[in-house]
């Protein structure tokens, strides 16, 4: 028998998606200009399996960036900061963080072992194996997953336990600005004075390399991204025509993000029952399916310490395509 822990999985959201916020997401998000949908929506176990073909793309950097950091650095992580419990939010397959969950349950680690590991994912498959494969890979950790939204459910994270939350992958480029800056408040919020952030973002730089990853020649960030209209038509039945719209992602030198949308080529009507709503699309209206901003090391400390962060450590990769920031609750 092997020791493990039976994982624990709490469902926050709610399984049948159509009656959840997809329905006011798609009511704000497609009927308001610009014509926007919130990424999450894209992450159905279709599109999570596509992301983790994206992450093994030649084109895709930061995973393996964000890989090589850790695997350097998570002994020092994890002897920087006194945690007993890790919540990761967005883990997805939590496949990057054994390197981490490994370095926090070394025996020569002064703080002790890590108890727990929270991870928070949408994707209801994609977590429920996670949490089954990591309970049996460290018995003696208790496993408790939450399915759910990190944007509407970090007030309802197992408190106490000293905690670290890691938010890796640059999933935090995916905010607009003003997003980024109440999520990184409520998650401030949700947290003891001396609490622990790890925050994984990827930098500005070179633009070809930047866009080429978000336009893979095997065009799966283009199946990705349009899997969003897939997933509109399923669960609200509307009638998207994948055939009326092309794929243009592009990079907003501005704001210093990759802009992934999607551009209507003819004229069309979309109804989406589901929603109540018909949209009308002229040629050329585009939706905005994902941003994914780039960052600056001194941008990222000025954004947490406006939060409540004070950074503690940061580590980049030896190209410094990316960054691992450790920044403590003040
Ligand atoms: C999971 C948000 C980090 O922005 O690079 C990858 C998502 N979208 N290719 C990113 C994504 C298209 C990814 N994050």
């Amino acid at each position: 028998m092997s020791g493990a822990l039976e994982p624990r999985v709490r469902v926050l959201l709610d399984p049948d998606w159509a009656s959840g916020s997809l329905v006011d997401d798609v009511r704000r998000g497609l009927g308001g200009r610009p014509r926007r949908l919130p990424p999450k929506w894209l992450y159905d176990d279709v599109g999570a399996g596509l992301f983790d073909e994206i992450t093994r793309l030649p084109e895709y950097y930061p995973t393996e960036a964000e890989r090589a950091i850790l695997t350097a650095h998570a002994a020092e992580v994890a002897e920087a900061c006194d945690a007993a419990t890790l919540v990761e939010l967005g883990s997805g397959t939590s496949d990057k963080t054994r390197t981490l969950l490994d370095a926090f349950r070394s025996p020569g680690r002064s703080h002790g072992p890590l108890r727990r590991f929270v991870p928070v994912d949408v994707s209801d498959a994609t977590l429920r194996g996670a949490a089954t494969m990591l309970a049996e890979r460290y018995p003696g950790m208790a496993v408790e997953a939450v399915v759910g939204d990190f944007t509407l459910h970090l007030g309802h994270l197992p408190r106490g336990d000293r905690r670290l939350v890691a938010f890796l992958g640059s999933t935090i480029g995916n905010f607009y600005l003003e997003e980024r800056r109440a999520f990184l408040g409520a998650l401030a919020d949700s947290l003891d004075t001396g609490e622990w952030l790890l925050l994984g973002t990827d930098l500005v730089k070179d633009v070809d390399r930047m866009v080429a990853a978000y336009d893979d020649d095997a065009g799966l960030t283009e199946r990705f991204i349009r899997n969003c209209l897939t997933v509109v038509n399923r669960e609200l039945g509307a009638d998207f025509d994948q055939g009326a719209f092309s794929y243009a992602p592009l990079w907003d030198a501005r704001m210093e993000r990759i802009d992934m949308r999607l551009r209507a080529e003819e004229p069309s009507v979309v109804r989406v029952p589901g929603a109540d709503l018909v949209v009308e699309l002229a040629t050329g209206e585009e939706l905005c399916i994902e941003i994914s901003t780039k960052f600056r090391l001194e941008g990222i400390a000025t954004e947490l310490a406006d939060a409540g962060f004070e950074v503690a450590e940061t580590w980049t990769d030896p190209a410094g395509d990316f960054a691992l920031t450790l920044a403590r609750r003040t």
